[in-house]
């Protein structure tokens, strides 16, 4: 029997809508008429379905034996003895002793369903997610200017219309290829603008007059945002009536950027003078302009400050909330924001209510059926949470849901340790990832064509995941692993097992938060309905936010001064080069999924480092030749690209690759003072050119 479902692609956040045809078990993909996609797909979601019966798929739960080896067990078994240990470890240690790590590629319903199993059956606070490395600077900056976070506060369509874009640090062309389609009008009129330090795809749109490249040094994107901020008010192009209307804090933000004059800039940041005029003249001259950022500007220790500063651009220009203009940060996993609203961040409950605030303590606490104050507090931010393992005090015992942090957390190897030195360590994945292959017990669970549940897109749009095929007789879906812990941890309230009843629960207890989806049900999302959230009950949504007011309860945004900080060593003396990390094409996150896909293997199966020719001569250095990049934390060992579309200061690692190819085994954990973001995307190293028998030993 042949069926045909309409779903939504696993990775990213664009979710693309596709059509999953199961045909006696084999499944075929085609995409699926969608606005953010238009019925295009990217390599990865047109090849996403070879994962459901890849080889390398676990089938049943998996202990680790005394000789280090895995072997199968039934689901009684390993849960009995997770539980056992849960209980042990918190008797003995105390709740906070155990931790919980989740994804921002759960659905809305798992993550949700994690939150409340961390705090009402394990009693623990130590609960983060791997949000933290993705979007945690963004959703700062949008809390403190606009009083709520929702990474596009429009429908990704708007974008057709405008005229400007300027895009901050994203490599779209790359990261979700078709959102470029939504660039074309702004590449019609010649205003697109991409700021990379490297000459990416996406840079590559700006060519034949359909806009400019601005390649500044990086990490000093916060000072060329507070030039375009000093010449935006100098030269009067600030919409002083909107600015009086909708915000506060512009006179201290005028007086604080009076330094940043363009000269200045330039000397920081590398942009010529005349391209800061005109980019500042640009972005003020109307026509429907956009400023859009992502990970090249937020994944830094000041990541929370350049997200604001950008905001500040964007309201001082008048471009939030008004027609044809807006503000956004484009949201990275394919639940990124969905999972950064109903509690798996350490500070949060569902519908983004704040752990600390007593009124939604109750609410949830109501909907749960428990004691507010059987609730705990708030947590650690997962780059603290990772750095307690094995230390006094910190935790002892982790679960792991939807992340692969020996390869995709900073400091890689510090991870790798502390995961080693824990008493216990389940995780829930599809494949034996870098982290599985860590653990005492590893639980297969369903993928993503065999569950149903709920994903909000990078526009806050809520859309159905639905069940396509039939899931092989050994996994289980993560919603029933909860429930049977729960039970034999004989935890209070209740832990359904279906999704739709979970998402009724989920409405409930987000009711009156921020992200209110109360007026949400599957039967709605099943009509079709475009769902935008806050989707109060008894209303239809908001595609648009901030139209009337900003979510302050003065109705106004926040203009926030914000100040950079010196600059670090600069790069290239004394042969120090500065690396930044990112992303390819063809693979998704760790690379745990993607890696697995033959067709994504072939076409990049490893890391390469790019550098740039003048820099590859001096270091004696050729194309395809190997190289050691190190620095105090590690090395990492990979070929070299050799190209021109970098900065002579700078090198690029791709973060898909495990062991000697990890680019997060030189990362450091240090965090944004706000967001608790780790600095991923700058780093002093060395490059070494290696000889023959060196590199001999590791072909
Ligand atoms: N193919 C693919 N697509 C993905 C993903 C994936 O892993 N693979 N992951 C998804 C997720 S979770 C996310 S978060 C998004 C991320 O999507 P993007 O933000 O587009 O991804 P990155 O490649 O991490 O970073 C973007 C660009 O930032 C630049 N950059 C680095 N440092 C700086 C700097 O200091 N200043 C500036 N201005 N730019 C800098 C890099 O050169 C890079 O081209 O992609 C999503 N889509
Ligand atoms: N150097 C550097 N490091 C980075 C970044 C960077 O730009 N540079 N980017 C950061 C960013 S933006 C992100 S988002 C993180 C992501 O990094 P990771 O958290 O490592 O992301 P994934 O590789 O997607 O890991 C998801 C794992 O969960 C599994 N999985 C997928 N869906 C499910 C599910 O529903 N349930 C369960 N139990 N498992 C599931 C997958 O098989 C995979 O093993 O990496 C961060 N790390
Ligand atoms: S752009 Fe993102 S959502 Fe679309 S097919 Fe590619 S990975 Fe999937
Ligand atoms: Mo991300």
């Amino acid at each position: 029997m042949t069926t045909t479902t309409a779903t939504h692609c696993p990775y990213c956040a664009l979710q693309c809508a596709m059509n999953l045809t199961d045909d006696a078990g084999s499944v075929t993909v085609a995409g699926r008429e969608f606005p953010t996609n238009r019925g295009g797909l990217c390599k990865k979601g047109w090849t996403s379905a070879e994962l459901l019966s890849s080889p390398e798929r676990i089938l049943e739960p998996m202990l680790r034996q005394p000789d280090g080896s895995f072997a199968g067990a039934t689901w009684d078994e390993a849960l009995d003895l997770i539980a056992a240990r849960l209980a042990d470890g918190r008797a003995e240690h105390g709740a906070d002793s155990v931790g919980v790590f989740g994804g921002g590629g759960l659905t809305n319903e798992k993550a949700y369903q994690l939150g409340k199993f961390a705090r009402l059956a394990l009693g623990t606070s130590r609960i983060d997610y791997n949000g933290r490395f993705c979007m945690s600077s963004a959703a700062a900056a949008g809390n403190r200017a606009f009083g709520l976070d929702r990474g596009l506060p429009f429908p990704v369509e708007d974008l057709d219309a405008a005229s400007t874009i300027l895009i901050l640090g994203s490599n779209v062309a790359q990261t979700m290829p078709p959102f470029i389609g939504h660039l074309e009008g702004a590449r019609s009129a010649g205003g697109l603008i991409v700021v990379d330090p490297r000459r990416t795809a996406t840079a590559r749109l700006t060519e034949n007059g359909a806009g400019s490249h601005v390649q500044p040094t990086p990490g000093t994107d916060l000072v060329l945002l507070l030039g375009l901020i000093n010449v935006v008010i100098n030269e009067k192009l600030v919409d002083l009536d909107y600015i009086d209307r909708r915000t506060i804090g512009f006179d201290e933000l005028r007086r604080s950027v009076g330094q940043w004059w363009p000269e200045r800039v330039q000397a920081e940041t590398g942009v010529p003078v005349r391209q800061l005029r005109d980019l500042a003249r640009r972005l003020a001259a109307g026509g429907g302009t956009y400023i859009l950022t992502g990970r090249g500007v937020e994944q830094h220790v000041d990541g929370t400050d350049t997200a604001t500063a950008a905001i500040n651009l964007s309201l001082i220009l008048g471009l939030v909330g008004t027609s044809h203009s807006g503000y956004g940060t484009l949201t990275g996993q394919g639940n990124g924001q969905g999972g950064r609203e109903h509690g798996q961040k350490c500070d949060q409950l569902p519908g983004y209510r704040k752990i600390t605030d007593p009124a939604a303590r109750a609410h949830v606490a109501g909907v749960w059926g428990v004691h507010p104050d059987s609730i705990p507090g708030a947590g650690i931010p997962a780059v603290e949470l990772l750095a307690s393992m094995g230390e006094p005090g910190g935790i002892r015992t982790l679960l792991v849901h939807g992340a692969n942090v020996v390869v995709s957390a900073p400091n890689a190897e510090r991870v790798r340790a502390g995961l080693a030195a824990l008493d216990f360590l389940v995780v829930c994945d599809f494949f034996f990832s870098e982290t599985a292959a860590l653990a005492d017990i590893v639980l297969p669970v369903t993928q993503w064509a065999e569950e149903d549940g709920t994903m909000t897109s990078l526009e806050g749009r809520v859309i159905r995941r639905r069940t396509a095929v039939t899931a092989p007789a050994g996994v289980r879906s993560e919603l029933w692993i909860f429930h049977e812990l729960a039970r034999r941890l004989h935890a209070p309230s209740t832990f359904g097992t279906d999704p739709a009843e979970v998402f009724d629960e989920l409405c409930r207890a987000s009711a009156g938060g921020p992200a209110d989806y109360s007026g949400l049900s599957y039967g709605l999302l099943d009509t079709g309905e475009a769902a935008y959230w806050p989707y109060p009950a008894g209303s239809t949504g908001t595609p648009r936010l901030f139209q009337d007011r900003f979510q302050h309860a003065d109705g106004r945004a926040r203009i926030h001064p914000v100040r950079a900080r010196g600059a670090d060593a600069p790069a290239q003396q004394g042969g120090i080069l500065t690396l930044i990390t990112g992303r390819l094409l063809e693979h998704y996150q760790s690379g745990a999924q993607t890696r697995r896909v033959p067709e994504l293997a072939q076409a990049r199966p490893e890391a390469r480092l790019q550098l740039h020719p003048a820099t590859a001569a001096q270091l004696g250095v050729v194309d395809g030749g190997w190289v050691d990049v190190t620095n105090a934390r590690g090395v990492v060992r990979c070929r070299a690209e050799v190209t021109v579309d970098i900065r002579h200061d700078t090198v690029f690692l791709p973060f898909h690759f495990p062991g000697e190819q990890s680019a997060n085994r030189l990362t450091a954990d240090r965090t944004d003072p706000v967001s608790g973001m780790p600095e991923f995307k700058r780093t002093t190293v060395r490059v070494r050119a290696l000889a023959g028998e060196e590199r001999g030993a590791h072909v």
